[in-house]
């Protein structure tokens, strides 16, 4: 019996658009972010509050992935930041040459921070880099505190876990010890915040994490000339 490995060719021809995407990011001085999480985590909400919190300083664009709607883009366009959807028809994830399509209609030569929000699940998104600078997790406590050890993967390869939600600990059996522990030891260098975007706490530290990691993507490209 012949077996064909499509799942394999699909990856390195992903990669390669990735590699692309991300050369083209560090030309033009584009810091990314690919934001995860499983849907209704808060992934939009907290975009929206880092637009709140960044956007007086920082030129940013939004691209949105969905399997349908144009929901979450309506809600980034009300901030009067330039934003993209890209609907994927079913596909549980964005892959990189959806980004590189998307890429045309921004101003590239102006863009400061572009955020990539992932279509809602926790499993498929980690495995598609797009180019991006960092992948971030989302995980809102109300999803329980078994998900890290459930579904490693997107664990191990965040460079930042939000621990979202935080206000509604009391109405939950969720433990956040529990959490950052499992979520340390896939990943011990992972940076861990916990937010409510609703009751807005947490989100400064955040917001220094994000400007640090901007700040040391200019130095490096400066210093590589
Ligand atoms: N209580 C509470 N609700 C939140 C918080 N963040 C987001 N939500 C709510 O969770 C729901 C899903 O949020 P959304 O940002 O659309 O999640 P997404 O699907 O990951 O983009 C919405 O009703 C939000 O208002 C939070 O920190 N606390
Ligand atoms: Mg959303």
């Amino acid at each position: 019996m012949k077996q064909i490995d499509v799942q394999k060719d699909i990856l390195s021809s992903n990669e390669a658009t990735a590699s692309e995407n991300s050369t083209l990011f560090s030309q033009k001085g584009i810091y990314v972010l690919n934001l995860m999480s499983s849907p209704g985590a808060g992934k939009t909400t907290l975009l929206e509050r880092t637009i709140v919190l960044l956007k007086d300083t920082l030129s940013l664009g939004v691209i949105e992935g969905d399997i349908a709607t144009s929901y979450d883009a309506d809600r980034i366009s009300a901030h009067g930041v330039p934003v993209t959807q890209i609907n994927t028809g079913g596909a549980c994830h964005l892959d990189s040459s959806m980004i590189k399509n998307a890429l045309s209609t921004f101003d590239l030569d102006v863009l400061d921070l572009l955020i990539i929000e992932n279509v809602g699940n926790l499993v498929c998104p980690a495995e598609f880099n797009l180019g991006e600078d960092a992948k971030v997790m989302v995980l809102s406590v109300t999803e329980g505190e078994d998900k890290p050890l459930k579904y490693p993967l997107m664990f191990r390869l965040s460079r930042a876990l939000i621990i979202n939600k935080v206000d509604l600990l009391p109405y939950t059996n969720c433990s956040l010890e529990k959490i950052i522990e499992d979520a340390t030891s896939l990943n011990p260098d992972l940076s861990i915040f916990e937010t409510s975007c609703t009751h807005m706490t947490g989100l400064n530290a955040w917001k220094a994490w994000l400007e640090k990691e901007i700040h040391t993507k200019r130095t490096r490209s400066i210093a590589d000339g």
